[in-house]
């Protein structure tokens, strides 16, 4: 049982039990000419995190943790969006219109597609999602239940939107779940900070709260931890 040192208390997690969530590291919200910016967003606000997630995600790839990546987007057709996703608000360019990295939102598209610093490797499965959460509407429940996983660990964007919604659903699903804190990213610093504290409020009514040194102190030197586990 590895311990991380976490708000409101100790998370502890074995790594077979255990998976790398990789929310949305899309083109689309972490670059200008996207989905976020057609929102009105500063999308440099999302890169700091970008650098502790790879970080997490090196790491968690040597010690063997089974990672899943998401991406959130639609059918070309546009048969899966909701008429009140497209229509809501007052954006210049909405999902399906073309921007510069491509086709707002849509698969296929660059801008859909996962930043390279964090792009996924054969047999990390990509879930596409057409919501916010990662369950809704997807097959990661049978993903992650197939592997035997109960607990998730947490890196994205943005952390009041998609992340914090699949900590949600994952939540009622019965998975405990762990965002760390300078992995994810919000284009607003003062929902960065109240979705923490949501997450870890009321003894982790969602779940827990640490950051990328705290829990790869934890995780150890990949080589050291298959060595203890043997
Ligand atoms: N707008 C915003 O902050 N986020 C999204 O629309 N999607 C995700 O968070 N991935």
């Amino acid at each position: 049982m590895t311990k991380v040192d976490a708000e409101p208390y100790e998370f502890e997690f074995t790594l077979a039990k255990t998976a790398l969530v990789m929310i949305d590291w899309q083109r689309d919200f972490v670059y200008p000419g996207g989905f976020g910016e057609s929102l009105g967003n500063d999308t440099s606000k999302l890169l700091k995190a970008m650098g502790p997630a790879q970080k997490v995600l090196q790491q968690c790839r040597a010690a063997g943790m089974f990672v899943v990546h998401t991406r959130e987007g639609h059918r070309a057709d546009l048969t899966d969006l909701p008429r009140a996703k497209r229509e809501r608000g007052n954006a210049p360019l909405r999902i399906g219109d073309m921007g510069s990295m491509g086709r707002l939102l849509v698969r296929g598209e660059y801008g859909h597609g996962i930043v390279d610093e964090l792009a996924p490797i054969d047999g990390e499965p990509v879930i596409d999602k057409p919501g916010k959460g990662m369950f809704y509407a997807t097959d990661s429940d049978t993903v992650l239940r197939m592997r035997g996983i109960e607990k998730l660990i947490f890196t994205g964007v943005t952390t009041e939107v998609c992340v914090q919604t699949s900590v949600r659903e994952a939540n009622d699903r019965g998975y405990d779940a762990l965002v760390l804190e300078d992995c994810v990213g919000s284009y607003f610093p003062e929902f960065q900070e109240a979705a923490l504290a949501m997450i870890k409020a009321q003894g982790g009514i969602f779940g827990w709260v640490s950051d990328s040194t705290r829990f790869l102190a934890a995780l150890g030197t990949p080589g050291v931890m298959a060595a203890a586990s043997r």
